[in-house]
Parts: structure tokens; sequence; C-alpha cells
């Protein structure tokens, strides 16, 4: 199967859930609002399941399938390799494309362990050489409005910042009798809400300060250990009802965690699973000492701003409506005001992985961001299970 334009770049894509889903949207999508490099092709889907995984191509919009991801990363049809598979597989799959000479995008958090992670940040190192290419996407970054708070921290806007505020709040698992998913077996995600959502809010963090995380302190909380078997995920095509017997979750429902940046900034996390009413709300605030910013991605096209370099008489936090030609991305799509939704964040990452590729440069976030990441998750796990710290009262 060949391709139908000279600068295509044919993507195959590993998985065909709601991440599947999403990229196939962000692949099929950018091409038309923005002007690419490179013109990408949904070329094959795998997955497991031969018949699934043909009803999943027809309907999302991709060529041809396979049924194991090693034919796919063989294929000399095939361009770059998207993962969008649970977290153990990242690591065989990036690691075979990457030596095989594809470019890919891997899904976060970007492994289930440092180890697999330093062997695929290995492996985008060595890839590179030859002009191969690896994101992880991290795709909230990619809201305008991150993007624009990055700016202005980078412009100086905020000063020296000195307190950084993150929660990321679902509610999915609230009811106990929620099925199992793959999302609670440690085996499969690595960890619960921590790696799940916190990794959004410790890279989102890390990116709009551009501060690395130097220091954790974290505790961790399962409140229902015994699920239903069997069911699927309510709100993602799931109705929730199960067919009988208990599994064990072996993750966090939750994760608190306080962290000390490079140049002295302090910060306070929050995932959860359980925040009762809170759908996907996640939010960022960081103080500085010439200004404040903050987010809420459930008010997603705006971004509080605080200029305390205002006279008294007229500070205050002002609303920047995010959907001006100016801003990030905003230019590409509707006129101001009209908003753009979850969904944009992954077609802006498909562009900024295009554009990388064809420029010979280093996507970000790279594999070894992307491993700082999982350092930070790891260091929280370990300062839980040893309660260091913990005062009795
Ligand atoms: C968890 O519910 C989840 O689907 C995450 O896995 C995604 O990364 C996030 O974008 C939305 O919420």
């Amino acid at each position: 199967m060949t391709s139908t334009q000279q600068n295509a770049l044919r993507v195959g894509m590993v998985g065909y859930a709601f991440m599947g889903a999403m990229h196939s949207h962000a692949w099929r999508t950018a091409p038309r609002f923005f002007d690419l490099p490179l013109q990408p092709e949904l070329a094959v889907l795998a997955g497991r399941d031969q018949a699934a995984v043909k009803t999943a191509a027809q309907k999302l919009g991709w060529r041809d399938t396979e049924t194991d991801w090693r034919a796919l990363v063989e294929r000399d049809d095939v361009d770059l390799i998207d993962i969008c598979t649970p977290g153990d597989t990242h690591a065989d799959i990036a690691i075979a494309a990457l030596e095989a000479g594809k470019h890919v995008l891997c899904e976060k958090p970007l492994a289930n362990s440092v180890e697999e992670a330093e062997r695929m940040t290995a492996a985008a190192r060595a890839a590179e050489a030859n002009g191969v290419f690896a994101m992880c996407g991290f795709s909230y970054r990619r809201t305008p409005a991150l993007t624009l708070a990055r700016r202005l921290v980078e412009q100086g806007r905020l000063g020296t910042i000195r307190h950084i505020r993150a929660q990321y709040l679902q509610d999915w698992l609230t009811d106990e009798n929620a099925p199992m998913t793959w999302r609670l077996d440690k085996s499969k995600s690595g960890s619960g809400a921590l790696g799940d959502i916190g990794a959004h809010s410790i890279d989102a963090a890390q990116y709009v300060t551009g501060l690395p995380i130097q220091g954790v302190s974290g505790l961790l909380n399962t409140f229902v250990h015994e699920r239903p078997l069997g069911g699927t995920r309510v709100g993602l095509g799931g109705s929730g009802a199960s067919d009988g017997g208990t599994g064990t979750v072996t993750v966090d429902d939750a994760a608190i965690f306080s962290a000390r940046f490079e140049g002295g900034a302090i910060g306070v996390f929050e995932a959860t699973r359980f925040a009762t009413g809170r759908k996907n709300n996640m939010r960022l605030e960081v103080n500085g000492s010439l200004g404040s910013l903050a987010f809420d991605f459930e008010n997603m096209n705006s971004l509080e701003f605080y200029d305390a370099t205002q006279p008294p008489e007229t500070a205050g936090f002002s609303t920047i409506n995010v959907t001006e030609a100016v801003h990030p991305y905003t230019g590409n799509w509707w006129p101001a005001g009209h908003g753009l939704g979850y969904e944009h964040g992954f077609t802006h990452q498909v562009v900024d992985l295009v554009q990388a590729i064809a420029d010979g440069t280093t996507p970000s976030p790279s594999f070894d961001e992307a491993l700082r990441v999982q350092k930070v998750l790891h260091a929280i796990e370990q300062s839980a299970a040893t309660d260091s710290g913990w005062q009795h009262v």
C-alpha cells in the first residue's frame, strides 16, 4: 500500500479506545486547519481483535489494520507509530518502533516504571541520531491558555516563582460499584490517579514555570479495594453493568503531594478520581513576585492573570479570553470568543510533532522530559511507601 502524496507522514496507531479515538481525530483534523510540512495519513490501525479493529478502523478513518503491533512496526509503508495502549506495553512498542526507524508518539505517562522510561529514552536518543523523533503526549500543555501561561512566565510577567498549586479532580470512581478496569490494575497501568492524571499536573507545572521538581513528599490512598468485574467504564460508552465476581484494586484512588522546585518555589498537588461532582477539573495556579496566573480546564478558554505591577486602585485578577488570533494556536480556528475544547490540545500536539519531524528538531515533551515526570512519580510512590516525615497526631 503506497502513500497518496509525496510529503506523506504515514501513521500506524496501536489501540483504539478513548485515546485511540482522540488521536485519530487529531491526525484527521490537524492538516485541515494548519499548514503542515508533512501530510499525516491514517494508514494502519492495530488491535488484537481482528473484527473489532476493522470496525474501529472503518469508524475512525484508518486505511488498513493489523492484529499484531510487531507486524505494524516492521511495515515499510508506515513512518510513525502512535501508542494509545495501557502503560504496560509502552516500552516494548516504543523501543521496537524506534529501532525500526519509526517516529513515535506515546501516550502519557511514558511508562510504568523509571527503568522502562530510561530504556525508552535511551532508544529515543539513539534514534534521533538517525533523524527519528519521539514525543510523549502530555496534551494539556497545548491548551492555548497553558501555552500562553508559559509565555507570560518566560517574559518575566510573574517575576520570581514562589507557589505552584495544582489539582486534577475527577469523580468517575466515586461509586464503589463502578467496575474494575485496566486503570485499577497496577500491572497494566503502573499507578492510579497519580500516574494517570497527576502526571498531567506534574508536566504542566514544570512546563509553565520552566522549573523542574527537585523533591517531593507524598500520600497515596485507595478508598475502594474491591470492584465488580466485567463491566465497562461508565461515560466511555460503558454501562457499568457487571457479569459477577470482583477484582482487587492495586493502585491509588487519590494522591496528594508537596514539592520543592528548582529556584526555591514550593508546590502542592492533588489528583483524585473521588472528587464527587468534579468531572475533569484540571487546575493550575502559579504565584510569583510580580503576579499570578490561574487556569481551570472547566473554563479552558480563559486564563486568570494578576499583575502586581498595576497601581493598587486598579489591581485585580483579569480574565484573559484566550481565543484571539494573537494567542497560541487559536488563529487557526474560529473567530475570537467561539472557544476550543478538550480535543484541540491533541490536534495541536500533532501539529507540533509534525513540524518538529519536518524541521529535524526534538519534539517537546521529549522522552527525556517524560522521564523526568516518571522520576517524580516514582519519588512520590517511594515517599508514600515509607510514610517518612508523617507525624501521627
Ligand atoms: C483519565 O480519566 C483521563 O482519561 C486521562 O487518562 C487522560 O490523559 C486525560 O486527558 C483525561 O482523563
